[in-house]
């Protein structure tokens, strides 16, 4: 340990020498790593002894992923040594900046909620909370995305490597997952029991990696299985090669897929490893008697993908602890909560009744007969077959897994207000009905250590010199940043941060991508996974709108604005991959355009991920967050860019709606239908485009363009977009919303016309973003669901 920087660079010099020849940089992150873990782990060990001695009640997140981002620097932050070390670095000649970009980042997930899963357990660790995450070691997260002829390609990637790995193995803590085999019932000492013959075992391998709270006082455990093929006899009905290869398989990669329920065995394997090599460590570990697992263990399911959570646990206890159906259903539903985080219908997870039935014939048992007991519970209530059918768990072949996590937990939440009261009212209208008092709401977070503090370093300075450093550890103090939001010199020192930081993006994407940025723009920044629902073509559209007028009024010449976009299509989805390169074919007409090139610049950020956006965020002035209402959950996005002072151009969807509650519409650009307004034209099938068309000109002109391929080069893609918007209906409303979006972009530029104005604007909404620290969130969840109980700091 160290106190002051002569310190630390004492003890780094003495290291780096030691380590003898080498390329520095990589010399500098190994000694870096070393020390910082160091650090931690003997933070790690008493944050275990601790929660060990008192007997705490222990959460558990699974979650199939957690897109955790860069570590080391990230740790640094939490243990303060973040200045410390990069100001000795820099007396050395060494860059942080440059060390840190060694690390190849962990993309352990797919988007907004596999990012929240790295928050939780960043917050839970920051509040001193008994809580720790539970997920998979794929060897490759999401795949790199380049392009090629603007078309999106995708390359697999390789996180864990020879060296550098992050996690220790815990080759103690080592158990079995069964999978296939024949259910058989056997008479024990106390009757009959069921057995599974003959299942295939798959070794389940931990890997723990600390995860260090704010200011080093808690270190938590994010653990992540891996698939090795067991020791146990192999029961021979097939292939052990093949045997070999399917269960390396089971942890290889991350599934790219956040938009189509694909239904795949493999991923049916990935689901059901996390859950039983969870809960059986869980139950191997824990010190209690089994009946009392409520009162010590609270597990939160992430969306439906840990559900067989449900019929696991019933396994385990019933076949394992030999304990009866009923007194196995009190425990399972007094300990599992879940959160949805979708109602896209196609997105809702179902699974083929005989793919369950064949690779885990116990765990179709337990659903069939948590089935059969609920449809049993609801005889007496005289439903409607409407009711029954969204009430069931099984039906026609398909198991459902949304209702079997209703069912089978205490507590059952949405990300967003809105998000919750359309489940509440529309999607799972008849289980609420039934269960009122699980559903509640919990508007998702963010870590403003990673959002602000990491990726701001600058910004977060000044607010610490402004108001102090409690809002650190409060973020809701944010709000005393109020007083100064029209005092001019705080304003020009936040501008002036504004323009570093998109110094520093144009440097990043300069040496990655070869362009060039001009400053002086309006930074508009669009970054998320690509979806129908999320609306990237109609900002595309709007660029192309924007661009016709440039060339046909000879007095528009509005102020330079560059449009960033960032984010990945899923490798199946067609429709989105159309949409990347329509945006890459309209850039490059744009960007070529000697006229258009002086007021607009199309930039598409190759490989979105966690890293790019710690550049991107810091650098916006515009936020777009432009989903058809009533489809984005919450997003979490829009809360990172408002925090980092970017304004919100934004439907009334997901947290928006929130978003504008706190900041106050006039310090945003709203715009568009609202929810309830899109589910009354879906009920009713009454929205039709073509009368869109019909009446404003500007947007039948860009249709005419569009139909003769005067966006595209030659016969490409934008037949297939076009077929969505006028054949298929439109069916996210893009045509209906685009004139009030492209109105609320021209507000947009008459407010950036008066720079303090805008500043001060800026600064509102940094003041009310601390609502959207996910501590809040987790305190939250705390209180309401998990009941935990917060530890003294160590430190
Ligand atoms: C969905 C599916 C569908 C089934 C097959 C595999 C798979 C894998 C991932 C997903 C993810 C969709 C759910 C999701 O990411 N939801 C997002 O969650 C964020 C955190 O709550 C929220 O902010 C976003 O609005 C929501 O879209």
């Amino acid at each position: 340990m160290f106190s002051s920087k002569e310190e630390f660079k004492k003890i780094f010099v003495t290291r780096m020498e030691h380590k003898g020849m080498g390329k520095t940089a990589e010399l500098a992150y190994e000694t870096l790593w070393e020390m910082t873990q160091e650090w931690i782990q003997d933070r790690w060990y008493r944050t275990s002894q601790l929660y060990k001695d008192n007997n705490e009640k222990q959460l558990y997140y699974f979650s199939i992923e957690f897109l955790i981002g860069r570590v080391l620097g990230q740790n640094l932050i939490n243990l303060n040594f973040y200045d410390i070390v990069k100001e000795g670095l820099d007396e050395l000649g060494l860059q942080l900046s440059e060390i840190e970009e060694l690390e190849t980042e962990p993309g352990l997930g797919n988007g907004g909620l596999g990012r929240l899963a790295a928050c939780f357990v960043d917050s839970l660790a920051s509040l001193g909370l008994p809580g720790n995450g539970y997920g998979l070691r794929y060897k490759g997260g999401l795949f790199t995305q380049h392009f090629v002829n603007g078309y999106q390609t995708e390359q697999p990637t390789q996180w864990i490597q020879e060296k550098h790995n992050v996690d220790v193995r815990r080759e103690d803590l080592v158990v079995e997952v069964p999978y296939y085999g024949e259910v058989q019932l056997v008479m024990g000492m106390d009757g009959l029991k069921v057995k599974v013959e003959k299942p295939e075992w798959v070794k389940a391998v931990p890997y723990d990696m600390p995860v260090v709270g704010a200011n080093g006082g808690t270190v938590n455990t994010l653990r992540l299985w891996q698939a090795e093929v067991s020791d146990r006899p192999f029961p021979g009905h097939k292939d052990y090669a093949v045997y070999e290869h399917e269960t390396a398989k089971i942890t290889d990669r991350l599934y790219p897929d956040d938009s189509l329920e694909a239904g795949k065995i493999l991923r049916l394997k990935q689901q059901y490893f996390l859950c039983s090599a969870s809960l059986q460590t869980i139950l191997n570990e824990g010190s209690f008697s089994i009946e009392e697992l409520p009162e010590n263990v609270a597990i939160q399911i992430n969306d439906t993908h840990p559900a067989l959570a449900v019929p696991e646990l019933m396994r385990l206890l019933i076949d394992d602890y030999a304990l009866s159906w009923d007194q196995a259903w009190d425990i399972t539903t007094r300990t599992i909560s879940y959160t949805n985080h979708t109602i896209l219908e196609e997105a809702m997870e179902k699974w083929d009744r005989r793919l369950i039935q064949t690779l885990l014939p116990r765990i179709y048992m337990v659903i069939e007969e948590i089935d059969r007991r609920f449809k049993e519970s609801l005889q007496e209530q005289e439903l409607d077959d409407e009711a029954l059918h969204k009430l069931s768990i099984i039906e026609n072949g398909v198991i459902k897994m949304a209702v079997l996590a209703v069912v089978g937990s205490y507590k059952v939440n949405g990300v967003a207000k809105l998000h919750t009261e359309i489940l509440k009212k529309r999607e799972m209208k008849e289980l609420s009905e039934q269960f009122p008092n699980k559903f509640h709401n919990k508007t998702n977070g963010i870590a403003h250590r990673r959002w602000l503090l990491k990726a701001n370093h600058e910004l977060s300075g000044l607010i610490t010199d402004t108001i102090g450093p409690q809002w650190i550890k409060e973020p809701e103090r944010l709000s005393e940043l109020h007083y100064f939001s029209q005092n001019h010199s705080f304003l020009q020192d936040f501008q002036a941060i504004k323009s570093l930081k998109k110094e520093q993006l144009i440097h990043h994407l300069q040496r990655n991508q070869n362009v060039i940025v001009d400053q002086d723009s309006i930074f508009d920044i669009h970054i998320k996974r690509f979806h129908g629902y999320k609306r990237q073509l109609m900002n595309i559209l709007h660029i192309q709108m924007l661009y016709d007028r440039i060339k046909r009024d000879p007095t528009y010449r509005p102020y330079p604005r560059t449009f960033f976009f960032g984010g990945k299509a899923a490798p199946s989805y067609h429709f989105a991959k159309q949409v990347i390169k329509m945006i890459n074919t309209v850039a490059a007409k744009v960007n070529n355009d000697p006229l258009a090139r002086k007021h607009l610049h199309v930039v598409f950020v190759e490989n979105y991920n966690v890293t790019q956006a710690e550049y991107m965020i810091p650098a916006a002035d515009v936020s777009e967050q432009i989903s058809t209402a009533s489809k984005e959950a919450s997003g979490t996005g829009n809360m990172k860019l408002m925090m980092n002072g970017a304004l919100t151009i934004g439907t009334f969807d997901g947290a928006n709606v929130e978003i504008f509650e706190q900041v106050g519409e006039e310090n945003a650009f709203v715009f568009g239908m609202l929810a309830e307004q899109v589910m009354q034209h879906e009920k009713e099938k009454s929205y039709n485009p073509k009368s869109i068309i019909d009446s404003d000109p500007e947007i039948a002109q860009l249709m005419e363009e569009l139909i003769k391929g005067e966006w595209t080069e030659g016969k490409t893609n934008v037949d297939f977009i076009v077929e969505q918007l006028l054949e298929d209906g439109d069916p996210y409303f893009v045509l209906k919303d685009i004139r009030s979006y492209s109105k609320a972009h021209e507000q947009i530029l008459n407010a950036y016309a008066h720079p303090e104005k805008w500043a001060e604007m800026c600064v509102k909404n940094i003041a009310a973003s601390g609502y959207f620290s996910s501590d809040r969130t987790i305190q939250q969840y705390s209180d309401d669901v998990w009941h935990l109980t917060k530890i003294p700091s160590l430190y």
